[in-house]
């Protein structure tokens, strides 16, 4: 920054111009007088002062961007699951007591104007919320990146639990105004749908197609402890005429709104993560919107200071989170091909220098494909493209492998079993330079058993790039108690380098910092048994053991591990009530897919279970459990700041990384899990005597399931294991009704037991032993939790958005001065 720079900047900061600029913004930008202002008008003031502030960064970090014709990283992702952001820009800007004290001098609580700000929740999950940490770091280190995605006006669903099931409503985020973000009506693309091709003497045409527009609004993302800032551009639909004037003008006023609307649809909600067939061809429709729009607007941005595509791939990157954006190829290819006469084969080469993959699940069932009749339709051409990308590389493969027709029905990019489907994975693999997975375990599954034909085929385009999550939002924004500690003895910079967390090492058996660790924990989780008091009547004490499985419902995460050792524990307390047991809340939290019925029958189970142990006089304290509804960001920054122990259960060979797992170490949670994803590599950072590891590894599951798994065998031998699924069974919690969790019961006992919960149960429980036998001894459990927090250097998103720039996209960071 230049002295001016300096200067203007710190004038901005003080709370006495902040002040002034809440108060100008809150009649200019909210046209509101301060004694009719709502709590709401003065957050929305507060933050587009904020905002005010970050857009000087911007401007100038656009403008070096430009100016020193860097390479560009974008990152196409169908989710980004931010959050909240007025606290993390005040974070990143340095001003977060400066604004406390300009609100209160305006008479405004800012703690509570914080939690009127919905949750931009526009992911499912994990692969939403590491997007959302990627743009932090991108921005932190000053990788010149751009986030591309869809701006629905309704995110991810809010779930409210009524008599004990999960109810879904809508997430419609925008209805106060979004402050943060940018509507640019003048960045706009048509996207096309349907039609047909026509082959001219040149080339072809696409003709005859519905077309919708693709509007941009831009947030800007802040980076910390720098003046580089990013840009998350996402596009929301708008009709290319706003009314069909023909149906209008014969009267038919209904029908032409209704047109308008219909195409508007294609960016209106999330689709939650669930792999059920209806409303299918909206959710692709969804995807090509998006790269079709994003991929006209980084050629635009190449041409603005390029005449020929000769230095495409010196400039341009593309990342595709998942294969939900892999209709990015062909599109990339038609435009090239089609649109800009670059020929078929020197465009080929562009594509394959510019994409790169990562895979975030090896589930079968969750591997998209979409059906060639259904491409046919809806984008004919790029389906003519995929064809004859599928030629090349088939004839390709049989120069490689000889002529094995089996190997070659296996990795075509069609799968001709049945209907005939496009297999996006197999696309994306063969058109990106580089292909990764995101934890150690996974990347080594993708290689050696789903994708070991294309590894054999292009070994050196297989990597590994373990996920992280950003330090600023999980640990300095969601437990002040925590990170001003931290301050205090090893300094801050640990926010901007993760690896200063190691200092802590020294102070494991420092009684002084112990005991103030142990009470900015108690802080956190009294913060957190208020919250419950005030919602859910529930009284937790907070010197109990705090439990926490919090992620999406799904039978590979194994709730279901964790109920059945809650109702074992709960038998065992009332068969010997006087043992000095070690009191425990177990907490759950997550979200079902609306459709998947079994996810809704393990929440309607917890909750039984807990009506059940909480009301029994013989517990008491001794144990009580908890669902806490709609798990969300700023739900997880309540929660995982106030755990002792981090359930990481998922089945070995299932969970690809987590990314839970690592928030919740970071901020001092002990782990009893899996050697599953990333909890293998936090094992051997943090020391497997700081952690809780059972049960079956991957290898281990493997052989059970090819020696013939059988989980009635075990469910008739382990007796305190079968009086807990008998109670399921006969309705012991279910007031009688021995229907309700029958699907459980059988998934577990007779049909299979796919996840192996029935033979990792005894190895849960046992562990389940040793934890209690830790958190006995004060000393031993502060101890390994701050070896945790010690370890979690390498899980910092810095870190992995630096092994991408570095080995994936080739980028450098951009030079601030
Ligand atoms: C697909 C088709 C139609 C509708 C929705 C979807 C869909 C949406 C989201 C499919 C999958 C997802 C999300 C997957 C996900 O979150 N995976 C998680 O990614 C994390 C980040 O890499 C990992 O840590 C987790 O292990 C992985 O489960």
């Amino acid at each position: 920054m230049t002295a001016v720079d300096l200067e203007f900047d710190h004038l901005n900061s003080t709370p006495d111009a902040l002040r002034r600029s809440i108060s100008n913004r809150l009649i200019y930008g909210v046209g509101k007088d301060a004694v009719a202002a709502r709590p709401q008008d003065w957050l929305h003031a507060a933050a587009l002062a904020v905002r005010d502030r970050l857009v000087a960064r911007w401007m100038k970090t656009t403008r070096q961007q430009y100016e020193q014709d860097v390479k560009r990283v974008y990152y196409l992702s169908m989710e980004f699951l931010i959050g909240r952001t007025f606290t993390n820009a005040l974070l990143s800007l340095g001003i977060y007591d400066q604004m406390n004290e300009a609100l209160a001098s305006l008479g405004v609580d800012m703690a509570a104007v914080t939690e009127l700000e919905p949750d931009a929740a526009l992911g499912n999950g994990g692969l939403g919320r590491l997007a959302a940490c990627f743009l932090d770091s991108m921005a932190t280190l000053a990788i010149p990146g751009f986030g591309y995605g869809i701006r629905y006006h309704y995110g991810m669903f809010r779930q409210q639990i009524v008599a004990g099931e999960q109810v879904e409503t809508p997430d419609y985020w925008l209805r106060a105004g979004n402050p943060w973000e940018f509507p640019r009506p003048e960045v706009q693309y048509i996207v096309h749908f349907g039609g047909r091709t026509i082959q001219h003497e040149h080339g072809v045409e696409w003709i005859e197609t519905d077309h919708v527009n693709a509007m941009a609004f831009d947030t800007v993302i802040p980076g910390f402890g720098t003046s580089a800032t990013n840009t998350l551009r996402l596009w929301s639909a708008r009709a290319t005429e706003e009314l069909d004037l023909s149906a209008f003008n014969q009267g038919d006023y209904r029908r032409a709104v209704e047109a308008k609307e219909h195409s508007e649809n294609v960016s209106r909600l999330l689709y939650p993560d669930d792999s059920t067939p209806a409303g299918r061809e909206l959710r692709l429709r969804q995807e090509y919107f998006f790269i079709s729009a994003t991929m006209q607007d980084l050629i635009r941005r190449y041409q603005r200071t390029h005449s020929t595509f000769g230095r495409f791939a010196d400039k341009v990157a593309i990342h595709l989170n998942d294969t939900h954006p892999v209709l990015a190829i062909p599109e990339l290819m038609r435009l090239l091909v089609d649109i800009h006469h670059v020929p078929w084969g020197h465009a080929w080469k562009l594509v394959q220098q510019v994409f790169s993959y990562t895979n975030h699940t090896l589930m079968p069932e969750a591997l998209e494909t979409w059906d060639v009749d259904l491409l046919a339709k809806l984008l004919p051409r790029h389906l003519e493209i995929i064809f004859e990308i599928n030629a090349g590389f088939l004839k390709e493969a049989s120069g490689h492998f000889g002529h094995d027709i089996d190997l070659i029905r296996r990795i075509s990019l069609v799968d001709e079993y049945g209907q005939r489907r496009v297999r996006m994975a197999h696309l994306a693999i063969v058109a990106s330079q580089k292909v990764n997975g995101v934890s150690k375990l996974h990347s080594q599954l993708m290689e050696r058993e789903f994708f070991s034909d294309f590894a054999r085929m292009f070994p050196e385009r297989f990597t590994n790039v373990t996920n992280g999550i950003t330090p600023r939002r999980w640990l300095a924004q969601a437990s002040r108690p925590l990170s001003s500690l931290i301050d205090a003895r090893i300094g801050s910079r640990w926010r901007a380098d993760l690896f200063e967390l190691s200092k802590l090492r020294a102070f494991s058996e420092d009684p002084g910092f112990c005991a103030e660790f142990r009470a900015a924990k108690r802080t956190n989780k009294i913060r957190l048994a208020h919250r419950l008091l005030h919602e859910t009547g529930l009284a937790i004490h907070p010197d109990a053991l705090f439990d926490m499985q919090v992620k999406r419902i799904h039978e590979y995460k194994r709730q279901l591990l964790n109920v059945l050792h809650v109702i074992a524990r709960y038998n065992a307390i009332r068969a010997n009530p006087e043992r000095d047991w070690v009191p425990r809340v177990v907490i759950f939290a997550g979200k079902a897919a609306s459709a998947y019925k079994l996810a809704k029958t393990i929440i309607r189970l917890i909750g039984d279970v807990a009506e059940k142990v909480n009301n029994d006089p013989v517990v008491g304290d001794r144990l009580k459990v908890v669902f806490v509804p709609n798990y969300g960001v700023s739900v997880a920054e309540l929660m995982i700041p106030a755990a002792d122990l981090s359930e990481q259960i998922s089945m070995a060979g299932t969970e690809a990384s987590g990314t839970g797992n690592m928030k919740l170490a970071l901020n001092g949670a002990l782990t009893i899990g899996t050697m599953d994803g990333a909890n293998i590599e936090i094992c051997d950072a943090v020391g497997r005597e700081n952690m809780f590891i059972f049960g079956l590894n991957a290898s281990e599951v493997a052989d059970m399931r090819a020696s013939g798994y059988r989980p009635r065998q075990i469910y008739e031998e382990n007796e305190v294991l079968r009086l807990a699924l008998d109670q399921i069974r006969t309705g012991y919690f279910s007031g009688g009704d021995s229907h309700r969790f029958s699907d459980i019961f059988h998934t577990l006992v007779d049909w299979g037991d796919h996840y192996m919960v029935l033979a990792d149960f005894e190895a849960f429980t046992e562990a389940q032993t040793a934890v209690d036998a830790r958190f006995r001894n004060p000393r031993a459990w502060t101890a390994s939790a701050i070896a945790n927090v010690a370890g979690m250097g390498q899980f910092s998103s810095d870190r992995t958005i630096a092994e991408y720039a570095r080995d994936i996209w080739r980028v450098k960071p951009l030079q601030t001065d």
